[in-house]
């Protein structure tokens, strides 16, 4: 059998043949001499996934041998995009594939663009817990993913009218190839009812009896590492109706609705919130974190269990990394496990939950951390909400040995926040329970520990840590930039940095070289044409590749500043309007492409949208512009479009307020692929600067620590006239919609201009003359370009992960041998 199974999964092109036809007559049902691109895509995406099993089986059985301390990554949101091309690529079948499916008539490029992206996450923070999985595999970690299986990712966008609407992702009904359900991991999920306490043998033990309950069943997602069998598990949770529970209800004639009433369990798990602004304290929310984390930690101890026979070791073998503070009701639930049913002392259960967890922020205000209504937990989670109070007694307790009993401070390091409304503060319960936190830049770090956490890090210094992101260079540059990886592999003599992007640093060397120059620009232009023959077809607009794509894709935020760009774009029409036909001469060509979703219930974002196309409608067809100046707004940005925009982009726009981007990750894909940055001092541009020198990038604007001063300063500052002029021409309708767009013009007056886009404005004009400048130098640019590149090694995630492993979780690359 075993030997059958080897022929099966051959690597050869004729065995992948078979495998892919094999599956289009026996998975997909089809005639093995008709189907068509997403036939073909689904076979293949079969024929991938059985050999994806078998290396996924031969991992699990090794760390089950091993018993290796393993990392569980908690998180909400895991924007995986597509798998096809990353799973053929890193199992290093890729070529084999292309070939097998070209002799079968079909063209592999084709074939990956037939799968749908899996958007389950909203941005930054959901794509980064996409890039660890492909860095923990590919460094031969031991680690699982834990999360929701939404039905429903992100919401699709469409503009109509150049508004945006918003469209169901329901991605599950073309089938996921890539997942396999666990019918039999099943989990019993409880909410609501009563708490009953009772005295046994001399101690309090607390019995829930809730009133509801749904079964999380189990999906598992394998990821391959690149060029290793480390194939781990992303393992997302969809909720079913329960099987046992409520048989009561079935003896009441009422057999149709009590069907009808369990059927509403799956609602947990149907679709991604797709706020990344305010937590809304809405009751589903929390339902759904309470879902996914309690299975995790019941699937976790049940692994556990299977070795050892008391909970001593947990610490030793288990780290839980907690992905912002969305799961971090994984805390009481952990306690409860832990006491309630497993019988262990409080103090016991309290010293393992605080080896275990640790925790990520993200934002870089308080304001974005979630807070849960006391009222709703003790509706909800009431046996939780008794560990909350009770884990907050005996922190307040410990607190006020150290600091006496100053009130005021004691209600600041409170978990509870007092008030006509209370609420637990979820991100001081997860500081409290956690044994590190990080922030996910140097400066971000630095302002946790400054403001965002001031009073906990008064007391608990020793938890602080900073972890500056990265983004896996296996995507984002070696497979979405085909092109630049053959020439980096060709110039570095080596595939290497692959896996070891430091090595990019042995291009600095030649980044003068005409030759290499020459080789770099032509792989630019060819990424640029593919990317203005996608902008022809969605928008009919026509580009030139000669002019400077600039671009700025990623959520729509107020603080992200879109409109500053809006309103430079505005600024230079103007300007070229102006000019005499000789001064045209000098003007450098650009096509500025924006793309990004907004918040459904965010207005101020929708508004800069429309503002975005309405301005673009009107530049685009003034023939005194041309083609000096193009606007592209590119609908529905997502992973997918994000590896095409990015290797195809000559500069990037990365502008937030100076410190309110906690870090930013698209900054690194588009420094790592030759694109220049047009920045602000906010996040991990103040380290990618560093990196690539001072003279490779754009800064522009306020420092980070002139922005409270100038916020406060605000009502008397005077913006340059041109900024008023501007926002002049929208108010008085030169772009149309002119009722519209005035909350929008609103939000910088003087006193308003809470993001500085006024005080911003001149240094920003500045610094885009300056890009035009450095532009024209046909040579200055390719070596700013290539030295980008060459300075990018730092923010490969696998240095990310690297210094998690070693200074959080406590664990160490371990390899099947095979
Ligand atoms: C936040 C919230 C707030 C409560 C309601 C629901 C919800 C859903 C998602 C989020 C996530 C927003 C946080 C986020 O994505 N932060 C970004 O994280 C990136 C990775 O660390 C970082 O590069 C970005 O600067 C940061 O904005």
């Amino acid at each position: 059998l075993m030997w059958l199974m080897d022929q099966y999964l051959k690597n050869d092109v004729l065995s992948i043949q078979k495998s892919i036809v094999d599956h289009v007559e026996y998975t997909i049902a089809r005639s093995r001499f008709k189907f068509d691109d997403f036939e073909a895509y689904k076979a293949t995406a079969n024929s991938v996934r059985d050999r994806l099993i078998e290396s996924w089986n031969d991992n699990q059985q090794f760390h089950r041998d091993m018993d290796s301390k393993r990392v569980y990554y908690l998180s909400m949101e895991f924007l995986m995009g597509r798998s096809l091309l990353n799973s053929i690529f890193n199992l290093g079948i890729k070529e084999q594939y292309a070939q097998a499916l070209n002799e079968l008539g079909y063209n592999l490029e084709v074939v990956v663009e037939q799968e749908r992206d899996a958007a389950l996450g909203n941005g930054g923070l959901g794509r980064l817990a996409a890039c660890f999985l492909d860095s923990l595999a590919t460094m031969n970690y031991s680690a699982w993913g834990y999360g929701i299986r939404y039905q429903y990712g992100l919401f699709r966008q469409t503009l109509q009218d150049g508004f945006q609407h918003e469209q169901p992702d329901y991605w599950l009904n073309v089938g996921n190839p890539w997942e396999i359900e666990r019918v039999h991991v099943t989990y019993p999920i409880s909410f609501y009812g009563k708490v009953e306490e009772k005295w046994v043998e001399g101690t309090k033990t607390f019995t829930w009896t809730p009133d509801e309950m749904v079964e999380a069943v189990a999906y598992d997602n394998p990821i391959p590492g690149y060029n290793t069998g480390n194939t781990i598990n992303l393992r997302l949770w969809a909720a079913k109706p329960s099987g046992e529970f409520d048989l009561q209800s079935f003896n009441t004639g009422d057999y149709v609705n009590a069907i009808l009433s369990k059927q509403r369990a799956e609602t947990i798990s149907n679709v991604l919130y797709p706020d990344d602004r305010t937590y809304q304290g809405k009751e589903l929310r929390l339902k759904q974190q309470y879902f996914f984390v309690s299975a995790s930690l019941q699937d976790i101890m049940r692994r556990f269990k299977d070795h050892h026979s008391t909970f001593d070791n947990f610490a030793d073998k288990v780290a839980v990394q907690l992905n912002d503070t969305h799961p971090t009701i994984g805390v009481p639930e952990l306690m409860r496990l832990l006491v309630d049913v497993e019988g262990l002392q409080w103090a016991k259960a309290w010293d393992i939950t605080t080896k275990v967890f640790s925790i990520t922020i993200h934002s870089v205000v308080a304001e974005t951390l979630e807070k849960w209504s006391v009222e709703l937990l003790q509706t909800l989670l009431p046996r939780h909400l008794q560990i909350i109070f009770k884990i907050n007694a005996m922190f307040l307790e410990e607190v006020k040995n150290k600091i006496g009993n100053d009130y005021d401070h004691l209600a600041r390091l409170s978990i509870i926040e007092e008030g006509e409304k209370k609420s637990v503060k979820m991100g001081s319960l997860a500081l409290v329970a956690s044994h590190t936190v990080n922030g996910v830049s140097k400066l971000h770090s630095e302002l946790l520990k400054e403001r965002v956490f001031k009073d906990f890090y008064d007391i608990f210094p020793h938890k602080f840590q900073n972890k500056t992101n990265g983004v896996t260079q296996r995507r984002w540059l070696a497979f979405c930039n085909p092109g630049l990886r053959d020439m980096l592999t060709k110039w570095l003599g080596t595939e290497a940095w692959i896996t070891n992007l430091d090595l990019l640093t042995g291009l600095h060397q030649y980044a003068s070289d005409p030759i290499l120059q020459k080789e770099w620009n032509l792989v630019r232009r060819h990424n640029k044409a593919r990317l203005a023959t996608y902008i022809e077809a969605i928008s009919g607009v026509k580009v030139s590749i000669d002019a400077m794509f600039d671009v700025q894709v990623k959520r729509i935020h107020q603080y992200k500043r879109q409109l500053l760009n809006v309103l430079s774009i505005i600024h230079r029409a103007d300007c070229i309007k102006n000019m005499s036909p000789a001064e045209k001469t000098k003007v450098v060509p650009r096509v500025c492409i924006i793309g990004g979703k907004a918040a459904p219930g965010y207005e101020i974002a929708k508004k800069i949208i429309k503002l975005v196309t309405t301005v673009g409608e009107k530049i685009n067809n003034d023939k005194d512009i041309g083609n000096l100046l193009k606007v592209v707004f590119v609908p529905d940005y997502n992973v997918s479009l994000a590896e095409l925009i990015i290797p195809a982009s000559d500069l990037s726009q990365h502008i937030s307020t100076a410190g309110n981007e906690a870090s930013g990750t698209s900054n690194m894909k588009f420094t790592m692929n030759g694109c220049l940055l047009l920045a602000t001092l906010s996040g991990s541009n103040i380290e990618i600067q560093k990196e690539i020198g001072d003279e490779n990038i754009f800064v522009f604007g306020a420092k980070p620590e002139e922005v409270d001063r100038l916020r406060a300063e605000r009502r008397q500052f005077q913006p340059p006239q041109e900024f008023h002029r501007i926002i002049g021409m929208i108010r008085n309708g030169k772009f149309g919609d002119t009722e519209y767009f005035q909350e929008l013009c609103q939000t910088v007056d003087g006193g308003n201009d809470f993001y500085l886009l006024g005080n911003d404005f001149s240094s920003y004009l500045e610094a885009q003359a300056a890009v035009d400048e450095a532009y024209v130098d046909r040579e200055r640019w390719t070596r700013m370009s290539i030295m980008n590149t060459a300075g990018s090694g730092n923010f490969s995630i696998d240095r990310t992960t690297r210094e998690y492993a070693e200074n959080i979780w406590g664990i160490k690359p371990c390899q099947p041998t095979s």
